[in-house]
């Protein structure tokens, strides 16, 4: 019989070798035909799966509302540096994505999964919290710079809203709004931010559509797909502040002496 030699690489994803390439198995042109967006293209390369539309645009709005907020954030200074300092697009973009990490837009899998933890545990949002700070980890998804109780983040309405009105179930996400309720009785800075928003509202995607048996979504949660929405996005804004800065001409960047505090 046939003798197969062992393979170096397996690939599920995607698949280059017809006339024209799929992606889970669907072709470039049934993608172009039946009008898929990039959330469709993102539930096919990263689900392996076609997500009903709702799932789609939800996804689809993840990316446009975290693609940029604007320049004074730690992943859009590092570009703006580095495009300033005269290097191509490829640097000006990885120096900024390199930030991305659990303080700035890379707790969405750490909030999915204490979200998840804590809610399918049944822990009330006090034990939840002060657990958290007995073991002296930060609430994934809870607290902002810049946003307060008395001046929420636009974003995370406008996600809630949407998951409202179009998921079968956002309980996930009403556990994580009654966890803000509680960090928000302790310090006003404690906020659900956009990280928390996303993680806690995936979880309900995850577990609200059908598409995902109980072991796919603990999969999901464990190897950590959900950071990928924000550096997917953050992308977009990046590529932007780039671009910004040589078509402005920018010289090099020097932080100002008055801004350090020198001390022995
Ligand atoms: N405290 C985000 O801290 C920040 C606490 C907490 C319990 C918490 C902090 C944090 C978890 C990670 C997270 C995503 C570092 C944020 C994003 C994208 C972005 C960014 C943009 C965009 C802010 C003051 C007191 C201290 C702390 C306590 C703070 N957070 N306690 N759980 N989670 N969050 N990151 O303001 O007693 O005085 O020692 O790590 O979810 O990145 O727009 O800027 O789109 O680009 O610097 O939105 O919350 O507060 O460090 O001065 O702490 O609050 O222990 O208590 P801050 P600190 P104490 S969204």
């Amino acid at each position: 019989g046939k003798v197969r030699a062992p393979t170096h690489i397996i690939s599920t994803i995607s698949d280059d070798r017809g006339e024209e390439p799929c992606y889970a198995g669907v072709p470039m042109s049934s993608i172009v035909e039946r009008g898929y967006g990039v959330g469709d293209v993102i539930s096919l390369l990263w689900f392996k799966r076609s997500l009903p539309r709702y799932c789609t645009h939800f996804i689809e709005i993840c990316i446009m509302l975290c693609a940029d907020h604007g320049p004074c954030v730690s992943g859009a200074h590092n570009t703006i540096v580095t495009a300033r300092a005269g290097k191509d697009l490829v640097s000006s973009l990885v120096s900024g994505l390199l930030t991305i990490g659990p303080r700035f837009g890379g707790a969405i899998d750490d909030a999915a999964r204490y979200f998840k933890d804590a809610h399918d545990r049944g822990l009330t949002p006090y034990e939840f919290v002060e657990g958290m700070k007995k073991k002296g980890i930060r609430v994934p998804g809870i607290g902002h710079r810049i946003k307060r109780g008395d001046n929420r983040d636009k974003r995370v309405e406008l996600l809630q809203r949407f998951a409202r009105t179009h998921f079968p179930s956002v309980k996930y996400m009403e556990y994580a709004v009654q966890v803000e309720t509680y960090t928000l009785s302790k310090a006003n800075n404690l906020v659900l931010n956009v990280d928390g928003a996303i993680g806690s509202l995936f979880l309900d995607l995850l577990a609200g559509s059908g598409m995902f048996s109980k072991q796919e979504i603990d999969e999901i949660v464990e190897i950590g797909y959900l950071n990928g929405l924000f550096v997917l996005a953050r992308s977009i804004g990046l590529i932007g502040h780039t671009f910004d800065q040589k078509r402005l001409k920018q010289p090099l960047y020097r932080h100002p002496w008055e801004d350090v505090l020198y001390t022995k």
